[in-house]
């Protein structure tokens, strides 16, 4: 069995897929997800590629060809889950989005992420969304949700165990609120930091963690909850190649700003804005899996 280091190893390769031209018909409970515009969210995915690109490698992001079926299949993050050489491919909670699964593992099956070497497909009962799950290196945090059920968070736990021993689940029940996964509200750019929303949800959230295992991090607050969802860029050695960060909330992004130059002065900070894909109820993490 291949140690897992708890410092996140780096990226080498990156799934993301095209906009499909019904994007405009996405799943969303944001008062704007009936303005969707995909000219311009073509144009911020294009963008989105290139941040991805800058730092996984040139070469080593595939873009999956779109499913005009599924309006959604651009949040490629809820369909697997990868932690080290361990692939799960989940079922989607919401009906609509259980297609996308198949284009995914077809292209796993072509070797699009190449240090994969186990993949388990979830079925029976479990619903998992990957937008639920939160690797930090140290632990495997699942969020219980509209999305996610126990049955879901235990055959993810169980299937990452059995090649990871040493990354215990911790399982957060999120249903009393109405996040709708748990990276909306909490993403950890390293194994011991960790960046959270300053609202209601997200103390909510915060506090479900045992204090032992919240004392391993460091927390920090942002006023705008979509911009904890940060995505990240390990180097390999408990610091950042780089991290891109939402435009459009001044606040939040000077607090970040701050945060990645004091603690990780090399680190690139590179800003997107997604306002189309907020509409969708989408965030960074949501549009790329991360293979290392
Ligand atoms: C959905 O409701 O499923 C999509 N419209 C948005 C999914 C966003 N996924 C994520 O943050 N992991």
């Amino acid at each position: 069995m291949a140690a897992l280091p708890i410092p996140r190893p780096r990226y080498t390769a990156a799934l993301t897929r095209a906009l499909a031209p019904s994007f405009a018909n996405a799943v969303s409970e944001h008062p704007d997800g009936g303005r969707i515009g995909v000219a311009r969210a073509d144009a911020q995915h294009a963008a989105y590629n290139a941040a991805v690109r800058r730092f996984v490698g040139p070469k080593a992001v595939t873009e999956v060809a779109t499913d005009p079926a599924h309006p959604d299949c651009c949040f490629v993050e809820d369909t697997c889950v990868a932690v080290g050489s361990v692939a799960v491919l989940t079922q989607p909670g919401h009906p609509s989005r259980r297609g996308e699964v198949a284009g995914i593992q077809a292209a796993l099956a072509a070797a699009a992420a190449p240090g994969i070497q186990h993949v388990y497909q979830m079925h029976g009962d479990a619903l998992l969304d990957g937008g639920d799950v939160l690797f930090t290196g140290a632990h495997l945090f699942i969020g219980l949700s509209a999305r996610t059920n126990e049955a879901g968070a235990a055959f993810l736990s169980s299937h990452v165990n059995k090649h990871y021993p040493h990354r215990p689940a911790v399982v957060l029940d999120l249903r009393p609120q109405p996040t709708l996964h748990l990276k909306c509200v909490i993403t950890a750019p390293t194994h011991n930091l960790l960046i959270v929303s300053d609202d209601a949800p997200g103390h909510f959230t915060y506090d479900l963690i045992p204090s032992a295992v919240r004392n391993q991090y460091d927390a920090v607050w942002v006023p705008d909850q979509v911009a904890a969802n940060v995505l990240a860029f390990p180097d390999g050695d408990g610091g950042l190649l780089g991290v891109v960060i939402q435009a459009g909330f001044p606040t939040s992004e000077a607090i970040l700003e701050e945060t990645f130059a004091k603690r990780f002065p090399t680190a690139a900070v590179h800003k997107l804005d997604m306002s189309e894909f907020i509409k969708a109820d989408g965030a960074l993490t949501c549009c790329s899996l991360l293979f290392a």
